[in-house]
């Protein structure tokens, strides 16, 4: 499918790279900084009001040469070209993989199956524009002819973490006379707990499910179907006011008894974990308003055209993605900790476990190898500053090398006396930190014991990226995340593998479906597993109470 991509671990750059690497591995940033005083000025790239300081990392004026040249080699620029003109690079699916339409202007033309797709992206995006001003003004009724005044999202994955990580980060647009809930595990108190205090009345629940067919999903959309009925003297007409789909199954859609008039379509080249911008973002619009919106559709785009048209040394995506790949592939970093310096980025680390790590979590490459080196680092994080007196410990003196993510925002959307700034303060004394540390010499000057000095010593030359926006609005989430996104691309093109499947979510799957007859059949069966899945089956059964011997 692509003549020229080259095995990573074949190029000419990574073999440089190596030797590189033996050469400055013990190199300290506080003699980088030292070195070079301007360093904390030139290593920065600016695109689109997203500034990045990659100063501290582990990295020279070479190795940024040389991973350049990795990506080069490894046909980057082609793979790039390659997503963008609707190549069915996603293999194992046989399909495009064109999220990048989904926030395309009106005027753009970009082609599937010799289609312009564009113009069905906006005729979804006018419907659910329509349709977020009726229910926000009050225009659309429930079934008693009360306005709807509660939204709930279900759905799963991708069709729930986008939802929710983006209707937390722009809550503070969102019209506070509404509540939005999101629903998404199979456990009944998720559903239990998001709709105890919502009447029915009041509630319009979408369903939001690429294929409707997703067995926590569809268990949920049922049992919403029913609360929704008991509430609503049982009319089964209530169900085309109170749900609507997301879907690109409208058969299956209709047969949940939902008016194909009310559901929001999309496209098999839109990936669940991509999918936030499409109809799958309802809740986002009806929470923030068209407008907004749009905005944000806007700044995923001017994020879009850095990528696809910057050089590679001034491309954020590529260079975030670089220095991750360096960090994994060379310095043996085996997690990266994003660290939102934002409360209202809270679910933004939860969000980018999906997008990075269902993407680039895989073994082989495309063409079916096992791949030579680590793929995808660990994501996780929690939002600065309550993560500093949790695991900040490990970062800053454990025996791992975790490289951090911090991102950070000139204002505050609630100013409120000194927070900002001691927020901030924090977050520029945390890579400060991790990068200088403390020498047991300047321990030891602070008047520090022998026997303590060892224990108040900090290394240092610990590598993190630090992002920092004007305010936290919804052209820059979309600018943020499509950032993230792209590294995770320019990541999965060098390692050769596809960001766009998850068949590693299957057999668990698979295997589930097999046993939750077996869990619910009265009489006991006979089970065919290993024998600790067969115990734990027999002592589930005991302890709630059914039939434990052959009948
Ligand atoms: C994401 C995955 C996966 C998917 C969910 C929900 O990239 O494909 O997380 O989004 O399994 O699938 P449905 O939208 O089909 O219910």
């Amino acid at each position: 499918m692509n003549d020229t991509s080259v095995s990573l671990t074949a190029t000419p750059a990574w073999h440089d790279l190596k030797a590189h690497h033996q050469k400055i591995h013990d190199a300290h940033l506080r003699q980088l900084f030292i070195d070079d005083p301007k360093r904390g000025e030139r290593l920065t790239v600016e695109a689109g009001g997203i500034f990045l300081d990659y100063s501290k990392n582990r990295i020279t004026n070479e190795t940024l040469r040389l991973l350049v040249q990795l990506a080069e080699q490894c046909g980057l620029r082609y793979r790039i070209d390659s997503m963008f003109r609707g190549d069915r690079i996603n293999i194992t699916e046989d399909r495009a993989v064109l999220h990048v339409a989904l926030r395309a202007p009106q005027t753009a033309s970009i082609m599937v199956d010799g289609e312009n797709v564009v113009p069905q992206v906006h005729a979804v995006l006018d419907k659910m524009a329509d349709f977020s001003d009726r229910v926000r003004s009050g225009a659309w009724k429930g079934h008693t002819g009360q306005r709807i005044r509660n939204i709930v999202n279900i759905g799963i994955g991708g069709s729930d973490l986008g939802p929710v990580m983006a209707y937390e980060a722009l809550r503070h647009y969102s019209d506070r006379s509404m509540t939005f809930r999101f629903v998404s595990n199979i456990d009944g108190t998720d559903f239990a707990e998001a709709t105890h205090d919502l009447n029915p009345a009041e509630t319009l629940f979408i369903v939001a499910s690429k294929t409707f067919t997703t067995q926590e999903t569809m268990t949920n959309a049922i049992s919403a179907r029913d609360w929704a009925l008991k509430g609503l003297s049982g009319d089964p007409k209530a169900v085309a006011r109170h749900f609507v789909a997301v879907s690109t199954n409208a058969t299956k859609v209709s047969a949940f008894g939902i008016d194909t008039e009310n559901m929001f379509g999309f496209w098999d080249w839109v990936g669940g974990r991509y999918s936030m911008e499409s109809a799958i973002g309802l809740s986002t619009m009806l929470a923030i308003g068209p407008g907004n919106f749009r905005a944000m559709l806007d700044g995923f785009h001017q994020m879009d055209e850095h990528f696809r048209t910057a050089p590679f040394e001034k491309n954020l995506p590529v260079l975030m993605g670089l220095l991750a790949l360096w960090n994994n592939n060379f310095l043996g970093a085996h997690t990266i900790a994003v660290l939102p310096y934002d409360q209202y980025l809270k679910r933004f680390p939860a969000y980018l476990q999906q997008l990075t790590m269902e993407s680039n979590g895989k073994q082989v490459t495309l063409d079916g190898r096992r791949v030579a080196c680590d793929t995808s680092p660990i994501y996780w994080g929690e939002p600065g500053t309550n993560g500093q007196h949790s695991f900040y410990q490990l970062i800053h003196q454990g025996t791992r090398l975790i490289p951090c993510d911090f991102i950070a925002f000139a204002e505050s959307l609630n100013p409120l006396g000194e927070h900002h700034d001691i927020l901030m303060a924090n977050v520029f004394a945390q890579s400060e930190a991790l990068a200088f540390g403390k020498t047991a010499e300047q321990v030891k000057a602070e008047g520090t014991p022998d026997w303590l000095v060892p224990h108040r010593v900090f290394d240092g030359n610990r590598p993190s990226n630090t992002i920092l926006a004007q305010r936290l609005t919804p052209e820059i989430l979309g600018r943020l995340v499509a950032l993230y996104e792209h590294l995770v691309f320019c990541q999965g093109a060098l390692w050769n593998i596809n960001c766009f499947d998850q068949w590693g979510v299957e057999l668990g799957k698979a295997l589930a479906q097999r046993i939750v007859p077996e869990l619910e059949v009265k009489t006991e069966p006979a089970l065919g597993h290993d024998s600790s899945t067969n115990h734990l089956i027999r002592r589930y059964r005991k302890l709630k109470g059914t039939p434990q011997e052959p009948v």
